[in-house]
């Protein structure tokens, strides 16, 4: 395979999802050994997923891929028979476009992860651009006519080597807790969710269990939420990204939120609950009815994330508590682990990425 440049243009509107996967695309397509610049216009957000990043420089470097703050892009020229990718439509740099068309450069948007049926259709569709230049849509998700899923090569063995290790050990390294007392497996949860989530349903339902559940808790701890009964909330540090799984890997239940972090429970093989990010009328009901379609969880399960994201704290405590009774949990951690079986058995959005690319500088 050849070797590409790629040039990936990030504008952080919110959170940490866009510029986590942009950090994660560029790192992987860095790691194949292709040429990885990043524009973002927020370094702050990186430096939080990346500790190597200082927020101050303008260019740097890190994991093999060139940092550089939005304002430089101004600047730049966009490279010679390069990828320009556009995450999530966040309009390129006038200058930086007009040097595209000259350059036979392809150019890509990526755009947020659905698993609706209609990005079927759309996936790799063509619209010709003022600069003379067509922009391709590119539509990660969960069947064989989308793009794909971002999975590094060696997700799968890293998860399977870190398993093998003691829990205790990897959670106490990775977070600095006493891990005295850690409960039996089953009990250890992690919550990374918006700040209105439903959460005094979670803590009825885990507070009134017969033995303890430890529930993790990265960065600000919503208020009020605190540890009772059986229930301990826990508050740890928010991890570097390339660490993050290990924490997933650590726990048996994954709350989780947005796009990144939700691809990255799935590769965990163990059950989540996704909080979906809200949009205006809510859109995102029905982006998260066609996940869940897809995801196929058992009806508590399917309950459970249903009232997670309507913020219905006693569906919640009640979907919680009968979730995980013995037979539901044993379903659910059954459909998870085939879910992510089935899913990881497709090429992975990089590889995806990378024939598209080729097939279309190609003709071009
Ligand atoms: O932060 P998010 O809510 O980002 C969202 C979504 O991407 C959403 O789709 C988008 O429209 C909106 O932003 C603007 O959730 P997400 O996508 O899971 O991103 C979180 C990132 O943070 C992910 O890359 C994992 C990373 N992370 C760490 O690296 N360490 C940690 O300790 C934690 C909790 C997360």
């Amino acid at each position: 395979m050849n070797l590409l440049n790629f040039d990936i243009f990030c504008r952080v509107v919110d959170n940490y999802g866009d510029a986590g996967v942009c950090w994660r695309l560029a790192r992987q397509l860095a790691a194949l050994g292709h040429g990885a610049r990043l524009w973002i216009d927020d370094l702050s957000v990186l430096a939080r997923l990346e500790p190597g990043i200082d927020p101050a420089r303008d260019l740097q470097s890190a994991h093999g891929v060139q940092v550089g703050a939005w304002p430089a892009a101004e600047q730049a020229q966009a490279p010679e028979r390069g990828v320009v990718i556009e995450a999530f439509a966040c309009a390129l740099p006038s200058r930086y476009a007009a040097t595209m068309a000259t350059r036979g450069c392809l150019w890509i948007n990526l755009e947020y992860l659905s698993a609706e049926s209609w990005v079927e259709g759309c996936h790799g569709l063509p619209s010709l651009q003022a600069n003379g230049v067509p922009k391709y849509f590119y539509f990660p998700g969960f069947t064989p006519a989308t793009g794909g899923l971002l999975r590094e090569p060696d997700l799968a063995a890293r998860r399977r080597q870190a398993q093998a290790r003691d829990r205790r050990e990897r959670l106490r390294a990775l977070t600095g807790l006493p891990v005295d007392g850690l409960p039996a497996p089953g009990r250890v949860m992690l919550l990374f969710c918006y700040p209105d989530a439903p959460w005094a349903g979670l803590q009825a339902a885990l507070a009134q269990r017969e033995e303890d559940t430890w529930l993790l808790v990265p960065g600000a701890v919503p208020p009020g939420l605190n540890s009772r009964g059986s229930l301990r909330v826990l508050p740890i540090p928010f991890v570097p990204q390339t660490r993050f799984d290990e924490l997933l890997w650590c726990c048996d239940l994954n709350f989780v939120r947005g796009e990144d972090s939700l691809v990255r429970a799935l590769w965990a093989r163990t059950p989540l609950v996704w909080q979906i990010y809200r949009q205006a009328d809510d859109a995102h009901l029905d982006k998260l009815d066609a996940w869940l379609d897809r995801a196929r969880w058992p009806e508590p399960a399917r309950a459970l994330t249903l009232a997670w994201n309507r913020r219905d704290d006693e569906g919640v405590r009640r979907a919680l508590t009968q979730a995980l009774a013995p037979d539901a949990w044993r379903a659910w951690q059954s459909r998870c682990d085939d879910w992510s079986r089935e899913l990881s058995d497709r090429p992975d959005l990089v590889h995806d990425l990378l024939d598209f690319c080729q097939n279309h500088l190609q003709k071009s």
